[in-house]
């Protein structure tokens, strides 16, 4: 019999209903019950019943016991790797945290997802050598020394290694507290430790793998994209950002494994509900199959009890909060407060000890419910696959924080501690050994060993392994650029048409041509890259299924499914994890990808840095292209849309190459000596080029710049003896330049004139050169760029650029003379160019009028002429400043 509903106004209806349905189950199977409901629910809407939408299923695991497959391996065997690696990795936190006390770590996570990992590593994940291709897995950053002390067991990291966890400094190295790809680079692929950033990369990872497959790059492969997330990190905006383009796309190479021990940092993720539940709607919403996993094996007799659908009931009434509190309470409250609330649900555990009770383990601590969900997720085919499992965070730490509040920040055990866990998880050590938290390790030659290791040659090697080189590439000659090199005579074109040429030159190129991967959100034709749809085609797995409006024209949207160009829609966060995969591909792949990503600058540094910065620490190469850029070059759209400080973010992003450019011929010796610089010399950084949308005539390159170019700085005119030096960049060096006149035909000053392609590449050679001189004083002492271009000169120098002062103010300390600085600092403005520049006190008038005060500063003119300038430029005095509004 059902237990009653409230709702329910005819109940003995209501039990012949259901069975009948169970009849249906046990004779025809799923199959045939399913298609029955379904058309139930059809026949009933047809009719005008308003079915609620419900995409929950009850609060009990997917695959049910009758239905899970056989575990495949040793499972006494595998419980001692696994509490061998529980061991280690909590002494590893509490060996390094007894020695330097506030050096970090986290017991807590890992000894949650212990079994999630230990059945991946001995049963599913592939590696690097398997016939179908390695798996890419992103762990749970905050897990590392679980997956350092399995390391450790299959014998790729030493006991020193792991004395000097979060210790990198120490002379003979150590590891790092994240997974970090430069930190160690022949280890971890993935920087997963900003939340939410991993669910999002995976994502793009899996459509990455697919895209290069469909474009014939890649044979096609059975590689998975594991995600391994904490069920408070889903709680960022990026986590679940991507879960429908997952199923659009298909993704059945993408497994998420959402560890939900139902607790973060603070406290419970959702002490009042159900995280799962809530998960469960938003993937099953999405598309994804979900597989929960949320009651042990030792539950499967109470859910097929004949009274099994009390236990059904009381799930659903409990919230997370409950379920923390039984396990933190231990057997006897567990046994009062849950199962004493039917007397039939008490009955079914009237023969177990509240000790047998406490033990009753949770789905993601069992292997066998582990094993059938990886095992399901792998097979499922034509959509993603999240696994939904519960776990207990802090698990075997018992009073030292086993599903406690503060588990999350537990960091040293104490003696007794101590030996609870090794009791408990069975470790061979002596107590003394215990206390001291010492690390263990079974004979190379013990069965524990040799099975571990053989499971992983079966499954192709060790993971993690990052790949730190791509194959050979070799870059074409600059002379495909030529046309950019030459000037565009009297033809006024902007620095982003000029880019959308060299992208055109660059795809056509033989040899390159294929691995260029432009990335657009949604702003081709603002950027005139339109042409390319049809000439490329744009990236769609399921080819064009429609006839485009436009299909009548020449240049029509063209998608496909061997599409160059992965246009993302308005989504920068996707597309810069499009950019990650691109250009982790030489790694990850081991195709070398070449990604310009072009985007409205604004939205770029300022909106997705978190990701930009892991792209950098990822070792991404490419190119970002900061389109529309400078606070008064992209006019009329206002506040929101005006880039004056991306720069900045850039500057100080360690392996970001920024450039502001001015003309045709500097973007193709940009780009040209970048290309060279990742894809043959293997340097992994990312270069920055802002563009801008002003048209105006584009010179020929002058001889013999070009390393400066790339160096920062190089010259565009000079004089005999000059008194002052003019710095223009971007697209203010036609004012500059109009300002250099200004000083010569108004007042008989002929500057010096430079162009500065990037303040913060020569801001750093500047600082590197100092260090060395710093500690080599008594050596001939370095001189950087900006030194050996400017210090035969002191005279006082005017720096202009389209961003805030600061950006050019960081070369300030290294130019000999005063440094006067102008930028745009404060909110933009729609308006003509003209006027904001006007405003920001950037224009022509302004250099003037600077540079005359800097001579009068200097004694070598007299103060008068300043204010004669400003009358003869109508310069107003009182006029408000640009950063006080
Ligand atoms: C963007 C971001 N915000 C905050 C943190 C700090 N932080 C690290 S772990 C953590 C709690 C993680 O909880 P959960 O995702 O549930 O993982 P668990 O450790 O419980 O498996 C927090 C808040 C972070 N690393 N990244
Ligand atoms: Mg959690």
């Amino acid at each position: 019999m059902i237990p009653k509903d409230k709702r329910d106004i005819d109940p003995q209806e209501t039990q012949e209903w259901i069975e009948s349905l169970a009849d249906e189950l046990e004779e025809q199977g799923f199959e045939r019950t399913r298609f029955l409901l379904e058309k139930l629910i059809e026949y009933a809407s047809s009719k005008g019943a308003r079915l609620p939408f419900n995409t929950n299923t009850p609060f009990i695991n997917t695959i049910h016991s009758h239905q899970q497959p056989n575990f495949e391996g040793d499972r006494a065997i595998e419980r001692k790797i696994k509490s061998i690696v529980r061991w280690n990795a909590m002494a590893m936190v509490v060996a390094a945290n007894t020695k330097n006390p506030g050096i970090g770590g986290h017991i807590s996570t890992y000894a949650s997802a212990a079994t999630l990992y230990e059945v991946g590593f001995n049963h599913f994940f592939k590696g690097p050598n398997n016939k179908n291709g390695p798996d890419l897995v992103f762990f749970q950053g905050h897990a590392s020394p679980g997956i350092y002390a399995r390391a450790f067991l299959e014998g790729r990291l030493d006991k020193k290694k792991l004395q000097n966890f979060r210790q990198e400094l120490a002379p003979e190295g150590g590891l790092s507290s994240y997974p970090h790809p430069w930190l160690m680079p022949n280890f971890w692929q993935f920087a997963t430790v900003s939340m939410g950033l991993g669910p999002l990369m995976a994502v793009y990872q899996a459509r990455f793998m697919n895209y290069l497959v469909d474009r014939g790059l890649l044979e096609k492969n059975n590689r998975k994209v594991w995600a391994f997330l904490g069920d408070g990190e889903m709680d960022e905006p990026e986590a679940t950002s991507g879960l429908t383009l997952a199923t659009r796309e298909q993704l059945d190479n993408l497994i998420f494994v959402v560890n939900c021990n139902l607790q973060r940092l603070d406290g419970p993720v959702r002490g009042n509900s159900r995280v799962i539940q809530e998960l469960e709607g938003t993937f099953r919403g999405a598309g994804w199959n979900v597989i929960k996993v949320i009651w042990g094996s030792d539950f499967d007799e109470y859910i097929n009890h004949e009274n099994g659908h009390f236990f059904l009931k009381r799930v659903e009434e409990i919230v997370d909060g409950d379920l923390l509190k039984y396990v933190v309470e231990g057997g006897a409250y567990f046994r009062k407060h849950f199962w004493g609330k039917y007397p039939e649900l008490l009955n079914m555990v009237a023969d177990k000890s509240d000790k047998e009770l406490e033990k009753l383990t949770a789905g993601g601590h069992d292997p066998v419910k582990v094993f059938a969900a990886f095992k399901e997720a792998v097979e499922t085919k034509g959509k993603p696959t999240v696994i939904l499992t519960r776990t207990i965070k802090g698990y075997g730490l018992g009073d030292a924080g086993e599903g406690q509040n503060i588990t999350h920040q537990q960091k040293k055990l104490n003696q007794d501690e101590l030996l609870y866990f090794k009791e408990r998880f069975e470790i061979p050590i002596s107590n003394q050994q215990a206390k001291s938290a010492l690390f263990y390790k079974p004979r190379s030659n013990s069965k524990v060993i040799k099975y571990l290791l053989n499971q992983r040659k079966e499954l192709g090697g060790f993971i993690p392994e990052r790949n730190s080189k791509g194959p050979k590439i070799t870059i074409p000659d600059i002379s495909i650029f030529n046309e950019l090199l030459e000037g565009t005579n009297n033809r006024k074109i902007s620095t982003t048409m000029a880019y959308v040429r060299l992208l055109t030159l660059l795809t056509k190129d033989r040899s390159i041509g294929k691995n260029i991967v432009p990335i657009i959100p949604d702003e081709a034709r603002t950027f005139g890259m339109d042409p390319l749809f049809r000439q490329l085609g744009i990236y769609a797995h399921s080819g064009q299924l429609y006839d485009p409006v436009d299909s009548d024209q020449f240049l029509y949207y063209k998608e496909t499914k061997d599409g160059q160009i992965l246009e993302e829609g308005i989504n920068e966060a996707g597309a810069v994890s499009s950019f990650i995969a691109a250009g982790t591909s030489y790694s990850v792949n081991n195709v070398n990808m070449i990604p310009f990503y072009i985007y409205y600058s604004m939205f770029g540094f300022q909106r997705i840095w978190d990701f930009i910065w892991a792209a950098s620490d990822m070792r991404t190469k490419g190119f970002l292209i900061g389109g529309t850029a400078g606070r008064t070059t992209l006019n009329g759209e206002g506040l929101q849309h005006q880039d004056g400080h991306s720069h900045l973010a850039a500057a100080v992003t360690p392996n970001i190459k920024a450039y502001d450019l001015s003309y045709g011929y500097e973007i193709a010796t940009v780009v040209h000596y970048g290309l060279k610089d990742m894809y043959e010399k293997n340097n992994d950084c990312i270069y920055y080029i802002t563009v801008e949308n002003e048209n105006y005539k584009h010179p020929p390159i002058p001889s013999g710049v070009s390393v400066d170019i790339v160096k920062g700085l190089y010259k565009i005119k000079s004089t005999n003896s000059p008194t002052i030096r003019l710095l223009g960049s971007g697209p203010l060096m036609k004012e500059t330049l109009k300002a250099a006149d200004l000083l010569k035909k108004d007042w008989t000053i002929n500057p010096g004139v430079w162009n500065v392609t990037s303040f913060s590449e020569l801001r750093r050679d500047a600082e590197e050169t100092e260090r060395w001189n710093l500690t080599h004083p008594t050596k001939n002492q370095r001189k950087s760029h900006l030194e050996k271009s400017l210090s035969n000169n002191t005279v006082p120098t005017i720096a202009v650029s389209d961003y805030v002062k600061m950006l050019a103010e960081q070369i300030a300390p290294y130019v000999p003379g005063s440094f006067y600085s102008l930028g745009t600092d404060g909110f933009g403005r729609s308006d003509t160019r003209e006027n904001l520049r006007h405003f920001f006190e950037i224009d022509r008038y302004y250099i003037t009028l600077t540079a005359l005060r800097a001579l009068a500063n200097e004694g070598l003119i007299k103060m008068s002429k300043v204010e004669q300038a400003m009358k003869k430029y109508n310069i107003d005095p009182e006029k408000p400043s640009p950063i006080t509004v």
